[in-house]
């Protein structure tokens, strides 16, 4: 009876509408569909909507889906308790039909504002790449991944050679500019499921889900060549620089990172513009010139 009121009130909204109608199936179905909204009901036969609510804010993956109470109008204590539980809001029965929209809209909107500042959160401002804080927990759950499936992971640190002597002569933009044309280069030289970073400074990090360190090392060649044959132009002056990359893979375990960091400092050590692989047989690839 509910459900048909809520449809009819609501069909006028860019919505589309899920209906359970006890707490365990509403559950299940949060869960499986990750909507936008749940509208949750106090009264429901079983498990009730407070503890619905509390398993929705404790699963990780529906923790921060915004949750509508439906209460009476009287209910002061579980409209304090719904909002203590985490819910957004809440909406007193029977329904004011533009109070209903109106809060349905606002929430939804809020909801998107904040997903979107979570996402900025994680970009790096001057380049548009992920930046190290989102890094650090896409490498957890991507090594996790790895090992769970039994597939093969890279990881490739890059890092901009003599990029100071880049700052001193071309000034601080010219060294932004710089920075922006490499990961330009480097987004375009990887595939869509590798994860590209700006992990500090003049320093990149790649994740390559699915890829062995052989792969990878083919790719951070390509992509060094790529980097080398370049001019990048700042105020009508030619730049170029080098890169170096270190290789590490799954078999370094939670010391990935720290791996590959080895390796890279291995490829400075020999001269720069190359690509060393941590631990490996495979011949490591020489400046093309
Ligand atoms: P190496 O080949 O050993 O890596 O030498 P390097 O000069 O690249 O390394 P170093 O660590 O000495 O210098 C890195 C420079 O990167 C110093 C720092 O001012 C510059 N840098 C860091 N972040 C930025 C940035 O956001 N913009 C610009 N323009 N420069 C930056
Ligand atoms: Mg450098
Ligand atoms: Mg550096």
């Amino acid at each position: 009876m509910i459900h048909t009121l809520l449809t009819a009130r609501l069909k006028d909204e860019p919505v589309r509408l899920t209906f359970a109608s006890d707490g365990a199936s509403g559950l299940a179905c949060a869960t499986t569909l990750l909507p936008d909204l749940v509208l949750l009901d106090v009264d429901m036969p079983g498990m009730d909507g407070f503890e619905v609510c509390r398993r929705l804010k404790a699963d990780q993956q529906t923790k921060d889906i915004p949750i509508i109470f439906l209460t009476g109008a009287s209910e002061t204590d579980e409209k304090i308790k719904g909002l203590d539980l985490g819910a957004t809001d809440y909406i007193t029965k029977p329904f004011d039909i533009a109070e209903l929209r109106a809060r349905v809209r606002a929430t939804l909107r809020t909801s998107y504002l904040l997903h979107l500042l979570s996402k900025k959160a994680m970009i790096d401002g001057l380049t548009g790449l992920w930046n190290r804080s989102y890094f650090d927990q896409r490498l957890t759950a991507e090594l996790s991944l790895a090992r769970r499936s039994n597939k093969p992971l890279s990881c490739i640190m890059c890092d901009i050679d003599h990029f100071k002597q880049v700052n001193d002569r071309y000034g601080h933009p010219g060294g932004d500019q710089v920075l922006r044309d490499v990961a330009h280069l480097l987004v375009e030289g990887c595939r869509v499921e590798d994860v590209i970073c700006r992990y500090g400074g003049e320093e990149f990090a790649i994740i390559g889900p699915n890829t062995p360190s052989n792969g990878a090392a083919g790719l951070a060649e390509r992509l060094r060549a790529g980097i080398a044959q370049s001019e990048f132009h700042h105020q009508g002056t030619a730049i170029r620089v080098t890169c170096s990359f270190g290789i590490a893979d799954v078999e370094s375990g939670q010391q990935i990172l720290q791996c590959a960091d080895e390796a890279l400092y291995r490829a400075k050590h020999c001269g720069r513009n190359r690509v060393e692989v941590q631990n490996a047989q495979l011949a490591s690839s020489k400046p093309a010139a």
